[in-house]
């Protein structure tokens, strides 16, 4: 039977994802318009501040398309937390003109596939920080969640562990060529949600996405292995950009 890699698991991660209804939101008087705009530039300062006690992070950004308006991105050292985010968002004014289009719920995760004999890599302070990221605020973000195929032949869970540590290799390759322009984050989700993991990508040139989406097509682990999901790709927002995004 194949062994199981081990995982390190950090902060537990929420991506939120929006659309707003515009019409809604125009018919809106100014004021409650306004008061909904304070309230949410109030919970990403809020955020910020929990970031900064390193007791999270967050992510914000508008997204191109039309599957969602913006997306939230969370982590928090429990999963309880991360509930009592959701709900006080959804409690939020701006929330009630909105209606949540996709959501996914998992925990940053590092894999042992790369672990030396004999070696601890919870001793490597770069690992612990590695599971409890600060997430860039880079121009761009790409969210989009996984599986590893199961399928005849083409079955991940069915190699042996040499066999899976070669390819995964190969893939960290592939992915240590974009150090500088590419941050990743991945998060595992088996048994919190449809995928198997959430690949969250920020980039400063938005091309730099498509570049390794692409270049990693070719990597065996995902051209024989990888299930994708639906792709989702934006923009910054700051706190500051908040009015200009909602004003209407
Ligand atoms: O954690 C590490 O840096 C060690 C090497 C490594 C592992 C174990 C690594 C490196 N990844 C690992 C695990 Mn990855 N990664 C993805 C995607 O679209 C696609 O084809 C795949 C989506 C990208 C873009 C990406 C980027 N990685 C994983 C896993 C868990 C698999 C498992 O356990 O079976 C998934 C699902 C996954 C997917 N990966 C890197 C990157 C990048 C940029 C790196 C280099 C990071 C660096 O060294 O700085």
């Amino acid at each position: 039977m194949p062994e199981a890699v081990e995982t390190m698991d950090g902060w537990y991660c929420l991506h939120d994802l929006r659309k707003i209804d515009w019409s809604a939101w125009r018919k809106a008087s100014q004021e409650e318009r306004d008061e909904a705009i304070k309230e949410l530039q109030d919970l990403l300062t809020k955020w910020e501040e929990v970031e900064e006690n390193r007791e999270g992070s967050y992510s914000f950004y508008s997204l191109m398309g039309h599957r969602a308006d913006f997306i939230i991105m969370l982590l928090r050292p429990t999963m309880k937390e991360l509930g009592e985010i959701e709900l006080a968002f959804n409690k939020s004014k701006l929330a009630a003109f909105t209606t949540s289009t996709y959501s996914y719920v998992s925990v940053v995760e590092l894999s042992k596939y790369m672990t030396k004999e004999g070696e601890d890599p919870m001793e490597n302070p770069g690992v612990r920080a590695r599971l409890k990221p600060r997430l860039p605020k880079w121009e761009h973000i790409c969210f989009y969640p996984m599986d590893k195929r199961r399928e005849g032949n083409d079955n991940w869970y069915m190699l042996p562990m040499d066999e899976r540590r070669e390819l995964m290799y190969e893939h960290s390759k592939t992915g240590r060529k974009y150090a500088g322009k590419i941050k990743q984050i991945i998060t595992g989700s088996m048994g919190f949600d449809d995928w198997e993991w959430s690949v969250t990508l920020f980039a400063h040139d938005v091309l730099e996405i498509k570049k390794i989406v692409y270049e990693m097509r070719f990597d065996v682990v995902s051209a024989r292995y990888g299930e994708f999901g639906p792709f989702y790709v934006g923009n910054l927002l700051t706190t500051e950009d908040v009015p200009a995004f909602l004003e209407i």
